[in-house]
């Protein structure tokens, strides 16, 4: 990022010297140089160093400020769909089971569309409600279903875009138990104003209590469906 600073900055010094330099350079007119030699020639350097600085630039931010999460990381999928937002937890396999939009079916208790079939999900807990352990990052993967929304948890000062057709991650630590409201930020129908969640972030072992009793409510429901109850 400094080189890139210093070899805009000498550009920029050079252009003004070329600019201010044929005020005190004053030459019969049978002397003018060439035009192409004064003007066009340093234009087209100008314009060649620009266009690499600006293709090279493309990442610096990136590479300056992004960090991405660690491999310890806990996984989240959040998915936006009008007008609710859904949060995924991978279970004890830490793997999330495949979904498929045909079987997108929220009256029927399934609405990301778990592939049922698929064994990696059969431990996936979905929930209405983002509950998190007080120090752990967490890295989200952002998905939607139907249009753009986002997702936005003022508390935690973090805003990004759920996009159909993408995953998106943005990862982070809460540090303070508590509980925080969740929002979308982009207009996403009638029902945009009611599409609001919320974070509750708690201590590590009422975590694990949580995520123990989602278990067994999930396992219950498995039970009660297989036993055509
Ligand atoms: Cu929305």
């Amino acid at each position: 990022m400094k080189f890139n600073l210093v070899t805009i900055f000498v550009l920029f010094l050079l252009a003004q010297i070329l600019l201010i330099l044929p005020i005190f350079r004053r030459r019969p007119r049978d002397q003018q140089p060439r035009i192409w030699l004064a003007e066009s020639l340093p234009l087209l350097l100008f314009g060649a160093v620009y266009v690499w600085m600006a293709m090279t630039a493309q990442r610096l931010w990136a590479d300056d400020r992004y960090e991405g999460p660690s491999l310890t990381a806990m996984q989240v999928e959040v998915v936006g769909v009008q007008f609710q937002w859904y949060f995924r937890y991978p279970g004890e396999d830490a793997t999330f089971g495949s979904t498929r939009p045909e079987l997108v079916n929220a009256a029927a208790g399934n609405p990301l569309g778990l592939d049922l079939r698929d064994s990696e999900g059969d431990d996936d807990i979905v929930s209405s409600e983002l509950v998190l352990p007080v120090g752990r990052e967490v890295d989200l993967r952002l998905r939607a279903h139907d249009v753009i929304h986002g997702f936005f948890i003022p508390g935690m000062r973090l805003k990004e875009n759920a996009v159909p057709g993408l995953t998106l991650h943005v990862h982070f630590t809460p540090e303070t138990a508590g509980t925080y409201p969740i929002l979308c930020t982009q207009v996403c129908g009638l029902g945009h104003g009611h599409m609001q969640a919320r974070l509750r972030v708690l201590p590590a072992a009422e975590f694990a209590d949580w995520l123990q009793a989602r278990e067994g409510k999930r396992r219950a429901e498995e039970a009660a469906i297989k036993g055509g109850v």
